[in-house]
C-alpha cells in the first residue's frame, strides 16, 4: 500500500519510526506551513533553526534515495492538513498516511481529523525517541496521590540502568543536588558553547524569516545555531569536554553577561530531533567511567534528560487538555511590555530577557528564578506568561514549555508538578548571582524608594495566597517569618507591593 509518510518539524531524527521500512512507492512529506509558524510569535531564531534543520534533514533523506515532497514557506500552504491535501493531489496512488505521534496536543487534534477528511487510513506510531511511552508514564502515575519527579527519576534509573551498579545508584546516592549549588568563583573562566557560521541553506532561511517575520523577537542575522545532526553532535561533544565537568557544581549559578555558563544549550537540538537522548546519556556515562567528569555532574545532567524531560512530557499528555486552563492562584495581571523589549532597571530581569532576545535561549535558573519567579510574585496572567515562554525560546514546544511554566514556575496547577511554589525574594538572587551588585535597586531594602521589587512582591505573594499555601510544609518557615512581622510592617510591605504592581511598566 503506497504510503504518505509525514515528518513534522520537530521529528528530524534518522531513527524516527516514520522512517522504518519505507517502500519504493512511498513518499515522504515535510512542510513549512503558515499555521505552525504563526500560532505564536516565535523568536526568529526558533523559526530559522526549525526550517533550516528541516531543509538539511530533507536533503539527507533525498541523499538516501527517498522520494520526498518538501513544501517551502513561500508556497504559502496554510496548515499541515492543507500540506497533506496538496501532496495527495500531486502524487497519485497514495492509500495510507503514516506518521510518528506529534509532540503537541494541538497538532494531535488536527491530525485526528485526517482519516475523515482524506478518507484514508492514518497510522500514528509511538515516538520511540523518548525513553518511555505515554502509556508507561500513565501506568507509573496510576493510583499515585502525588506525582513527584524524584520518585519517577529513580524508576527511570532502574529502568534504563544508567549510572546503576549492582542494582544500586552509583556512588550510593540517587541525587547529588546538595553539592550542586556552589557559588561561582569570580576568577573562573567560562568556556563558550560551539557556534556555527550559517551555510547557504541557513542564509536563505535567515532572509526568509527576516522578510516574513520582521516584528518577531530577535535578529535573524545573529543566528549561529547548529542545523544538522552532525553539527548538533559536535556541539554536544564540545559541551561534554568543556562544560560538563563543572555542570553539577554551578547548575544554579548566574553571572552578569554570561548567558550559558556550564549548561549544554542542547534542548534546542534534542527537542527537534537533531540529538538523541540515549546517545547523549551513553556519552555522559562513558565520560564518567573514563574519569573525565565527576559523578555529581554526570548524575545532574542525566537527571535532567531521563528525569525532568521525560517527566514533564508524561505529565503533559496525562493532564491535557485541562492542564492548559489551570490558574489556581487566579493570576491575572497583564504581562509587562519589558518581557518583550528587556528595558527594565531590574538588572536580573534585564539580563535574562536580553539573553533571550539575543540567543532565543536562557538557562534554567534564569527561566525559573528570574523571569518565572517575577511572574509568580507579581501574579502575571498565566496564559500570557505561557505564550511568552512558548514564543521566545528556540527549544519551546508546548509539551515541555507548559508543565515547566504553568506548573513549575507559576504553580498554577496547585502542586500537580511541584511540591511548593518556587517563590524567592531578592536575597536568593543576590546569593546565586552578581546581578544585584550591578543593579539600580537595593537588594537589602524592602519598602524604600529604591528597594528591590522582588522583596515586597515576595511577601505580598505569600500574604495574598496565605489561605491556599500556608498548609504546605515546605512554606512553614516563610510563613513563620511573615507572621513574626508587626502589623505595621506587614502593611508597609503590602502597600509597597501594591505601588509596584501599579507601576509595573516603569520598573
Ligand atoms: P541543561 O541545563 O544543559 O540541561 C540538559 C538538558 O536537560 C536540557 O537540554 C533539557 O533537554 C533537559 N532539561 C533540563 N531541565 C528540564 C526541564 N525542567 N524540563 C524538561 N527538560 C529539561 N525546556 C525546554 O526544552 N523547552 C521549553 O520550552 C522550556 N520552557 C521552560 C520554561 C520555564 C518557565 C522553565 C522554568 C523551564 C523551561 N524549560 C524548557 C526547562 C529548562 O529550562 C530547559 O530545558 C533548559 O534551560 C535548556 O537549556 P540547556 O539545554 O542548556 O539545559
Ligand atoms: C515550531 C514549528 C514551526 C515554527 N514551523 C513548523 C512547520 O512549518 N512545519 C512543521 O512541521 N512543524 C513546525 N514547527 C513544529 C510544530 O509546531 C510542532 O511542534 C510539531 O508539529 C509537533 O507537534
Ligand atoms: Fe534583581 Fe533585585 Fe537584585 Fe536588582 S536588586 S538584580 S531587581 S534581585
Amino acid at each position: 500500500m503506497a504510503t504518505l509518510r509525514v515528518i513534522l518539524g520537530d521529528q528530524l531524527s534518522p531513527a524516527l519510526p516514520t522512517l522504518s521500512q519505507v517502500a519504493e512507492d512511498d513518499w515522504i512529506l515535510m512542510a513549512e506551513v503558515q499555521t505552525e509558524a504563526h500560532y505564536c510569535p516565535h523568536h526568529k531564531h526558533k523559526i530559522i533553526v526549525i526550517f533550516s534543520a528541516m531543509r538539511h534533514f530533507a536533503e539527507s533523506l533525498r541523499g538516501l534515495g527517498y522520494q520526498l515532497r518538501y513544501i517551502r514557506f513561500d508556497e504559502q500552504v496554510r496548515s499541515l492538513t492543507d500540506a497533506v491535501a496538496l501532496a495527495l493531489t500531486e502524487i497519485p496512488g497514495l492509500q495510507h498516511i503514516l506518521l510518528t505521534e506529534p509532540g503537541e496536543y494541538r497538532v494531535g487534534q488536527e491530525i485526528a481529523g485526517w482519516a475523515g477528511r482524506f478518507n484514508l487510513p492514518v497510522t500514528s506510531l509511538e515516538d520511540s525517541r523518548f525513553l518511555i511511552s505515554r502509556a508507561q508514564f500513565s501506568g507509573w502515575a496510576a493510583g499515585k496521590r502525588q506525582l513527584r519527579m524524584e520518585y519517577f527519576y529513580r524508576e527511570m534509573r532502574k529502568y534504563t540502568g544508567l549510572l546503576m551498579q549492582d542494582g544500586q545508584p552509583a556512588g550510593g546516592q540517587w541525587n547529588f543536588d546538595s553539592s550542586n549549588r556552589k557559588a561561582l568563583p569570580a576568577e573562573l573562566t567560562i568556556p563558550a558553547p560551539l557556534s556555527f557560521e550559517p551555510d547557504l541553506v541557513t542564509q536563505e532561511v535567515q532572509a526568509l524569516v527576516a522578510r516574513h517575520f520582521p516584528t518577531n523577537m530577535g535578529d535573524a542575522s545573529q543566528f549561529r545555531l547548529a542545523v544538522s545532526g552532525k553539527q548538533a553532535r559536535q556541539a554536544f561533544l564540545h559541551f561534554l569536554t568543556q562544560q560538563l565537568p563543572l555542570f553539577g557544581d554551578y547548575q544554579d549559578a548566574m553571572r552578569i553577561d554570561q548567558p550559558f555558563l556550564f549548561h549544554s544549550v542542547c534542548s534546542i537540538y534534542l527537542n527537534c530531533g537533531l540529538l538523541d537522548a540515549r546517545w547523549m546519556c551513553s556519552k555522559v556515562v562513558l565520560a564518567w567511567q573514563q574519569g573525565l567528569v565527576p559523578l555529581n555532574a554526570a548524575e545532574g545532567f542525566i537527571r535532567q534528560i531521563i528525569g525532568w524531560r521525560e517527566y514533564v512530557r508524561g505529565l503533559y499528555w496525562l493532564q491535557m487538555p485541562g492542564y492548559k486552563t489551570l490558574n489556581s492562584l487566579n493570576a491575572a495581571t497583564a504581562l509587562p511590555e519589558f518581557y518583550w523589549h528587556g528595558q527594565t532597571k531590574m538588572r536580573c530581569m534585564q539580563q535574562a530577557i536580553e539573553h533571550t532576545k539575543r540567543y532565543a535561549y536562557s538557562h534554567h535558573i534564569q527561566r525559573l528564578m528570574i523571569t518565572g519567579n517575577f511572574a509568580l510574585l507579581a501574579g502575571l496572567d498565566v496564559q500570557q506568561v505561557c505564550n511568552w515562554y512558548l514564543a521566545v525560546y528556540a527549544d519551546a514546544y508546548e509539551w515541555v514549555e507548559l508543565p515547566n511554566t504553568l506548573g513549575m514556575a507559576l504553580f498554577a496547577d496547585n502542586g500537580i508538578l511541584a511540591s511548593k511554589p518556587y517563590a524567592a525574594s531578592g536575597k536568593y538572587i543576590a546569593r546565586m548571582s552578581n546581578y544585584c551588585k550591578h543593579c539600580h535597586y537595593d537588594v537589602n531594602d524592602t519598602t524604600g524608594d529604591n528597594a528591590c521589587p522582588f522583596n515586597a512582591l515576595y511577601w505580598d505573594f505569600l500574604a495574598r495566597n496565605q489561605s491556599q499555601l500556608q498548609t504546605s510544609a515546605r512554606l512553614q518557615f516563610s510563613y513563620k517569618n511573615w507572621d513574626m512581622k508587626t502589623d505595621a510592617d506587614k502593611q508597609r510591605i503590602r502597600n509597597k507591593a501594591q505601588q509596584l504592581l501599579i507601576q509595573l511598566e516603569q520598573l
